[in-house]
């Protein structure tokens, strides 16, 4: 029997970011209790706050809480405003330096990566030893700490990068993941948010090591398709690769049927299944998207193509389907060779869902 050779992961995540880059700035700010985020106006302010540092987290700051609220548990903290182009000027340049340690490499945000460096180093002393120097070469060169983590998967990866934090560094061998993660609770697998946590509780599972001892067929009901897929994550099983994404403008496909299609039904038909395989591919790169251009090629070769740009972005199966359907109704009827749909005017998916992993 072939074994799959085992890989290891990094997960490397830059400390209360926004605020490091402001404190590093300005030193005055050094030590202090930093919100980076919206205008509190002396408490009445809207938006929310983007990051506190660990001096304002003491406080009970936390990321995307309103700003008023933050105001209020520590109106002595220094509130800045966000400066997006400043940041993002720095992660690139920590990429850079992540990605030159890296055999595969994967931006996931402005401050996360993930770094496969399996063949690179050989085991997981080595592997440790680099994390020590990829901290080292980003503190001298741009004055910021991170934390990573290392495990046999992204998942494991991620969940170690988070366990300790400031300027952590967590290995999490194969042989020691089911101890490393059963003791956490499952808020702690990314995707597990309060609901699903809530859901769970009913069940009387809080920690990981519950939920990967748990039957499948108990939490059918409660998360359907996802169910098996949550167990799986709980026993520390996640082979998802670490792959760059590139710079994707659009996303779509198109098939030539191999008779020319007529019936409504057919058509119908044909399209949904369209619908669903550009649907697949827009989850696996990550994006949403606001225009859909529909393309119909009928059988004596015109073609013809039908945009729709939408209010906002979305990402979900229904709308590809009802907004294709209403452009293809827009055709009059005629046998059509062959069907598109491409989607474009992307945007970054935000927070990382369970549906990620779908
Ligand atoms: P995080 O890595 O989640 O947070 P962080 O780097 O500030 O702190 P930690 O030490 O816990 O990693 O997010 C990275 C940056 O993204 C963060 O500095 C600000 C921004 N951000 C927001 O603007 N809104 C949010 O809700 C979150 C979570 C982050
Ligand atoms: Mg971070």
């Amino acid at each position: 029997m072939r074994r799959r050779r085992g890989r290891i992961v990094l997960h490397v995540d830059m400390d209360s970011f926004f605020s490091a880059i402001e404190q590093r700035e300005n030193p005055e700010l050094r030590g202090r209790p930093v919100v980076v985020g919206a205008d509190p106006k002396g408490g009445r302010g809207r938006g929310v706050v983007s990051t506190a540092s660990y001096e304002a987290r003491r406080y009970g700051v936390r990321s995307g809480m309103p700003i008023s609220q933050a105001y209020r548990l520590c109106p002595s903290c220094i509130f800045l405003p966000v400066r997006h182009e400043l940041y993002w000027r720095v992660s690139k340049r920590i990429m850079q330096i992540l990605r030159s340690y890296a055999a595969k490499f994967q931006q996931v945000s402005v401050d996360e990566a993930y770094l496969d460096v399996t063949g690179l180093v050989k085991s997981y002393g080595e592997a440790e030893k680099l994390a020590r120097r990829i901290k080292a070469e980003i503190y001298e060169k741009e004055k910021l700490t991170c934390s990573i983590g290392i495990g046999p998967n992204k998942l494991v990866a991620k969940i170690a990068s988070d366990h300790r934090k400031p300027d952590g560094l967590t290995v999490v061998p194969p042989g020691e993941v089911e101890s490393f993660l059963a003791p956490l609770p499952v808020r702690k697998i990314p995707g597990i948010g309060p609901r699903s946590e809530a859901l769970l509780k009913e069940l009387g599972i809080t920690t990981i090591g519950e939920l990967a001892q748990c039957d499948v067929q108990r939490l059918i009901p409660l998360f359907g398709r996802w169910a098996s897929r949550l167990v799986m994550l709980a026993r520390g099983v996640d082979e998802r690769e670490v792959r760059e994404r590139s710079k994707v403008k659009s996303i779509g496909r198109e098939q030539t049927f191999p008779r020319d299609l007529e019936e409504e039904e057919e058509l119908r038909a044909a399209l949904e299944e369209l619908a669903e395989r550009v649907h697949r591919d827009l989850k696996e790169e990550g994006f949403l998207f606001r225009t859909l251009t529909l393309k119909v090629r009928f059988s004596d070769f015109e073609t013809h193509t039908r945009a729709k740009t939408l209010r906002s972005h979305h990402g979900d199966l229904a709308t590809i389907k009802e907004v294709s359907q209403s452009l293809l109704s827009r055709f009059p009827p005629r046998k059509v060779r062959l069907l598109g749909i491409r989607l474009s005017k992307l945007k970054k998916r935000q927070a990382v869902t369970l549906d990620d992993f779908m």
